[in-house]
């Protein structure tokens, strides 16, 4: 079966996280993903987090499936040369440098379009073009400077970042629908483009119902917060706990177990269509018609007294046993899920969204396939490469060097000594 973005090349010149999730992802979808990395070293990741010797660690091998690595210096002159073959003949480029390097390198828009009027190049930076364009960026600055931090948490606690990597992962999501939207209209036009995704500006794409919150505040407190309607709004969205950004209230109750459990919680939301059936399932069926709870607008000012009464219900079951009830009724909710419960999740396991890998240093991992599903591409999800294992495939089979190139190659010292070939 042919994948979705077979044919496609892809110039993976990323590091870290953001920049290596989105070509992974590319890589899932049947790209043809070549990773370059410097001698030696390779992505830094491959050496931080470490939780096996001498291994590569999951940090790395968890974002950099189904691609080839090549180890290039790219300030060797023949490693530049190299690059620039590679340029001539990829159809993305794909970066995450600082600011700034790049052109350093001497690769820059210009001599880019110059090698190859076709490619795209697609890069992620902290910030966009602005007052910070030139500073580094890591996952928590973009959660704090996108609107996440100052929104999540509890209204009496500092700011909050999520465990979930919207900055790195998510703009690396942004940058792959960048990526295959510039190919969609370059068969158009035949021409390439720069593809710009910056972490502060995906952050934000990801927190705009709170920036809809902060003109709403214009016009009278935000009734669904948790401050409503006793505590005070200031002049800037505030933290809103668990509640829900929809309009549909809901909040994080224990179950039972709780007092030793970390993770025996639900998310229960009373929405208007279901109210009949909460009334029913915990025991209340007079509010039904009680006209303090009968209504969203009448329950609005009472919400925690609400989650507290459904509490002392979902304490008596556990957090299975309360989405088994709830579901009965149509009723959402979403049971706190730890890592290792999910690490053992057979159903997602079967779905491809968690992957078992076999890797010939570490042993077996998990990782996380692909968590958007084609019908008519199928991804297959394969370990990452090992330090310059595709060094000799791709000079001989992608840029079809002949032996006596491939031995000028090694001796300039452009993928570092003898060692960089790490595979052999
Ligand atoms: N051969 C030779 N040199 C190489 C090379 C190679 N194959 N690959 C990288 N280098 C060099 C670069 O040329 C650069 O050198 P100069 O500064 O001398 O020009 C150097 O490595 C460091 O690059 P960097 O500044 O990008 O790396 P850093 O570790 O200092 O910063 C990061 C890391 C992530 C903060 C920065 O790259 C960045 O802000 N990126 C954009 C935002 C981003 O993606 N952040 C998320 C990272 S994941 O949390």
């Amino acid at each position: 079966m042919v994948k979705a973005l077979e044919g496609v090349r892809i110039l993976d010149f990323t590091h870290v996280q953001s920049g290596p999730t989105c070509t992974q992802l590319l890589g899932y979808f049947g790209a043809d993903v070549i990773k370059i990395e410097r001698p030696g070293v390779g992505d830094i990741t491959r050496g931080q987090l470490r939780d096996v010797a001498n291994a590569d660690s999951l940090y790395f091998t968890m974002l950099n499936g189904n691609k080839r690595s090549l180890t290039l210096d790219s300030k060797n002159k023949k490693g530049l040369e190299i690059l620039e073959a590679l340029i001539k003949i990829c159809d993305v480029m794909v970066e995450n440098f600082a600011p700034g390097v790049m052109d350093r390198m001497g690769l820059t828009w210009e001599r880019i379009q110059e090698l190859n009027p076709r490619i795209i190049l697609a890069s992620i930076k902290g910030f966009g073009p602005g007052p910070f364009e030139d500073y580094k960026v890591y996952e928590n600055i973009a959660q704090c400077a996108g609107g996440s931090a100052s929104t999540t948490g509890f209204d009496d606690g500092p700011p909050v970042v999520t465990g979930a990597q919207i900055g790195d992962s998510g703009t690396g999501l942004h940058l792959a629908l960048g990526i295959v939207t510039a190919l969609f209209q370059r068969e158009k036009t035949g021409r390439g483009q720069k593809v710009l995704a910056a972490m502060q500006d995906g952050v934000l794409n990801l927190c705009r119902v709170k920036l809809r919150d902060q003109q709403r505040l214009a016009h009278g407190p935000l009734k669904e917060y948790p401050q409503y309607p006793n505590g005070k709004f200031g002049d800037a969205v505030p933290r809103a706990g668990n509640a829900s950004g929809g309009g549909q209230p809901g909040w994080i109750l224990k179950c039972k177990g709780w007092e030793t459990d970390p993770n025996a919680y639900v998310y229960f939301i009373t929405q208007a269509q279901v109210w009949k059936g909460v009334c029913e399932v915990i025991g209340k069926p007079e509010w039904v018609t009680d006209p303090n709870y009968a209504t969203p607008d009448a329950r609005l000012p009472r919400l925690m007294e609400i989650f507290a009464t459904i509490e002392k219900w979902t304490m008596t079951k556990t957090k299975w046993e309360v989405m088994d009830a709830a579901n009965k009724y149509d009723i959402p909710c979403g049971p706190i899920l730890s890592m290792k419960e999910i690490a053992e999740d057979q159903a997602l396991r079967e779905t491809g969204t968690i992957v078992e890998v076999d890797h010939p240093v570490r042993g077996r991992y998990l990782t996380v396939g692909n968590p958007i599903k084609l019908s008519d591409s199928v991804t297959e999800v394969m370990r990452a490469p090992l330090l310059g294992e595709h060094n000799d495939d791709i000079l001989r089979n992608v840029l079809k060097f002949d032996e006596r190139a491939i031995r000028e190659a090694i001796e300039s010292g452009a993928l570092g000594g003898a060692t960089s070939a790490a595979a052999e």
